[in-house]
């Protein structure tokens, strides 16, 4: 399993990639069924069975590998869930984190035909995003740019539009992969449903942006891949991820 050539030109030029019909009908059912049913708190990697199978989806795994390399580790996970007229963050990130580098595991490299990336995000969308709705925003290239801190504070706030901000539209089913090296922000949500989407992140098997780690005694019964994936990080003798993958 490998992204194809077009996938990487289109991940190296923009930053980021919607995957399309990630999940099946059936798979974005269960999980909405199981998110109107249970409590909305803390990770849902923690939620059961078909959020626990998100950490590794057979899909992502090409592009978790091929992106984050054979040690890839998730960092944390959280849910967003936003009605009309709610607001989150304004654009952030950008390499090193931006101007304010506190942020400073957000990365993004080319050599000898290897992309890597410190901290990346696969967001499962479980509701659309049609044009206008608001949600996931970003600005593509700008993994590459070395002039975010000219992005006008307005810009930032999406206060003043730019043609250069993009609200990529994506169906339920559909994952958008990024790069926290990309500038990507939150436009406040739009439509009249709820914004329903579930963010793994990852990172390089060596490194971490979050604080605390995964307790895998919390998550009952795991793959010997899962578990590797949830391990601190580490560089010594550190148990490949990519040997178990096909
Ligand atoms: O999907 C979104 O709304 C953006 C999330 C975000 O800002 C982030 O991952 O840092």
């Amino acid at each position: 399993m490998i992204m194809t050539p077009e996938e990487e030109f289109v991940v190296d030029l923009n930053g980021y990639i919607l995957l399309k019909a990630v999940l099946s009908t059936a798979e974005v059912a269960e999980l909405n069924e199981a998110i109107d049913a249970g409590d909305r708190e803390g990770s849902p990697s923690l939620w059961g069975d078909p959020f626990k199978k998100l950490i590794d989806h057979p899909k992502i795994m090409p592009y978790l590998l091929d992106l984050l390399g054979p040690n890839v580790r998730l960092d944390h996970d959280y849910a967003i869930f936003m009605n009309r007229g709610d607001r989150l963050g304004g654009l952030h990130g950008g390499e090193d984190g931006g101007p304010s580098l506190s942020e400073c595991d957000h990365w993004y490299k080319y050599r000898d035909g290897v992309i890597r990336n410190g901290l990346c995000v696969f967001t499962y969308l479980l509701a659309d995003a049609g044009p206008g709705d608001g949600g996931f925003a970003c600005i593509p290239g700008s993994h590459k740019s070395n002039f975010v801190g000219n992005i006008p504070a307005e810009v930032r706030r999406y206060e003043e539009g730019r043609d250069y901000v993009v609200q990529p539209e994506a169906q339920a089913g559909d994952v958008i992969f990024f790069t926290e090296a990309l500038v990507h922000g939150t436009i406040p949500w739009n439509a009249d449903h709820e914004r329903r989407a579930l963010l793994y992140k990852y990172s390089p098997g060596h490194s971490a942006w979050n604080g605390n780690y995964y307790d895998i005694e919390q998550y009952g019964d795991l793959t010997e891949r899962q578990r590797r994936m949830l391990l601190p990080p580490s560089i010594g003798r550190r148990p490949s991820v990519a040997e178990l993958t096909e």
